[in-house]
């Protein structure tokens, strides 16, 4: 992690009044001292800076700024440094405390607008008085996102700082949030990528299915030869190639005859695996079909699809997934479904919740659902990781991807041990 360098780390800037608690939150995020605190005003004389992993984010760099109101006593070299931070800072924040609101606050607020960067308020030292409605109000038309926070109540730490990730996530540039490769970095230039495409009846006629075209593509731009065949054929022409393929990618309901049919050596996956990789945190999606598990009789598992495409007989959300799951868990199971915008406000009653390949979604709005659903305790999978686990086939459709891999092993094995005791 240290290797990242600075620049491509998302830089967030700690602003705010000497004395409000900057330096306690950052030490409360980071989860270790890192900048002193102290009741005297003034306390934080230079900028520090602490890199950490904020996930799914990244890596970031907080810099923690001197308090420069008319109780700070400060060099022009150390106002100078404070001040150009701003210059740096991909997002401010804004710490202040409930209904303290002067010309200090005006002023960044009012920097923030000019130079673009996104605010974001943390109302912090809220265990010594509740914000007003008419103040939290006003916060939030000025801020792009408002977080209550209490520095010094560290039970309450995970609670502050997921709320903190949820505004980082949504206020963060676009750069910031740029996704791994889809295939480019399991295919290298001149290799073959084999690719199994069922023609059934969910097959849209006429034409390929946006994932699979997404995928050809790629391939094709990391100068690499893309053979398309259906899962009938595939063993044969497997046979006929001259050379292994560097890596055979299928449709999720064909996985089990993939696998059956392609060599040990060979490594394979599924479109739906790709996708869970581009758009969220596929190490999170590893982990959180383990769930599955430990479903019991009237469990309510959500199957949440990012658009409303028109369900066909044997549709895979409404009809294959719920059957599989039933099937594995032995027991009836209560499967709810969602379509398009609306994902339910009362995660917290599902046990699980198994996400479409969200193609239609962007890499911001799946790593928001997935935070949502983390922050109400909640595990989060998506279509083809489910699929490949209640196959029984996970672990090879995951050998590409050696963290999501490693997740996956490490969490099964707690879930497995914790179940047998
Ligand atoms: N009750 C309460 N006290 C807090 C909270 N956050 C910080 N404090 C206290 O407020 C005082 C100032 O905290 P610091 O973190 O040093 O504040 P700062 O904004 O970094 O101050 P300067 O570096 O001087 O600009 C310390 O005594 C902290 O313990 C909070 O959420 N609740
Ligand atoms: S957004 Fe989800 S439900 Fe809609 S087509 Fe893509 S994967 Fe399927
Ligand atoms: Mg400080």
């Amino acid at each position: 992690m240290e290797k990242t360098p600075k620049s491509l780390r998302l830089q967030i800037g700690l602003f705010g009044r000497t004395n409000v608690g900057k330096s306690s939150f950052l030490n409360m995020v980071a989860g270790q001292d890192v900048s002193i605190t102290s009741p005297v005003p003034g306390t934080t004389t230079d900028v520090v800076e602490k890199t950490m992993e904020l996930l799914p984010l990244g890596p970031v760099v907080f810099l923690d700024t001197a308090g420069l109101d008319d109780k700070s006593v400060l060099s022009e070299q150390r106002i100078q440094r404070a001040r150009k931070v701003f210059d740096r800072a991909d997002v401010a924040v804004l710490v202040t405390e409930p209904e303290v609101w002067t010309g200090f606050e005006d002023a960044i607020f009012k920097e923030a607008l000019t130079k673009n960067t996104p605010l974001i308020i943390v109302v912090n030292k809220t265990d010594l008085a509740a914000p007003s409605p008419s103040f939290l109000e006003k916060v939030r038309r000025w801020a792009k996102g408002v977080v209550l926070c209490s520095s010094v109540q560290m039970q309450k730490r995970d609670e502050f700082v997921n709320a903190l990730k949820r505004e980082l996530l949504a206020a963060c540039p676009e750069d910031f949030l740029k996704p791994p490769p889809l295939i480019g970095d399991l295919v290298p230039a001149g290799g073959l990528a084999v690719m199994i495409v069922p023609i059934d009846l969910e097959a849209p006629k006429g034409r390929l299915i946006l994932p699979q075209v997404q995928t050809i593509r790629e391939a094709l731009d990391s100068d690499a030869a893309v053979l398309v065949v259906k899962e009938r054929e595939y063993g044969y022409w497997l046979s006929q190639l001259k050379r292994t393929p560097d890596i055979v990618v299928c449709d999720s309901q064909v996985v089990l005859k993939m696998v059956a049919d392609t060599p040990a050596a060979v490594k394979c996956t599924t479109f739906s695996i790709l996708f869970s990789r581009l758009k969220g945190d596929l190490a999170e999606m590893a982990r959180g079909v383990t769930a599955i598990d430990s479903l019991r009789a009237g469990d309510k598992v959500l199957i949440a699809e990012s658009c409303s495409h028109h369900a066909v007989e044997d549709d895979i959300g409404r009809v294959k997934i719920p059957r599989w799951l039933r099937q594995y868990a032995g027991v009836e199971l209560d499967i709810r479904s969602s379509a398009g915008r609306d994902y339910p406000e009362d995660l917290e009653t599902y046990k699980l919740i198994i996400h479409c390949g969200s193609c239609m979604l962007t890499r911001r709005e799946m790593l928001f659902r997935m935070e949502q659903a983390k922050a109400k305790g909640v595990p989060i999978t998506n279509y083809g990781v489910a699929i490949s686990f209640v196959q029984g086939v996970l672990e090879r459709t995951l050998e590409p991807f050696p963290v999501a891999l490693d997740a996956y092993q490490t969490q099964i094995r707690i879930h497995r041990e914790e179940t047998r005791s």
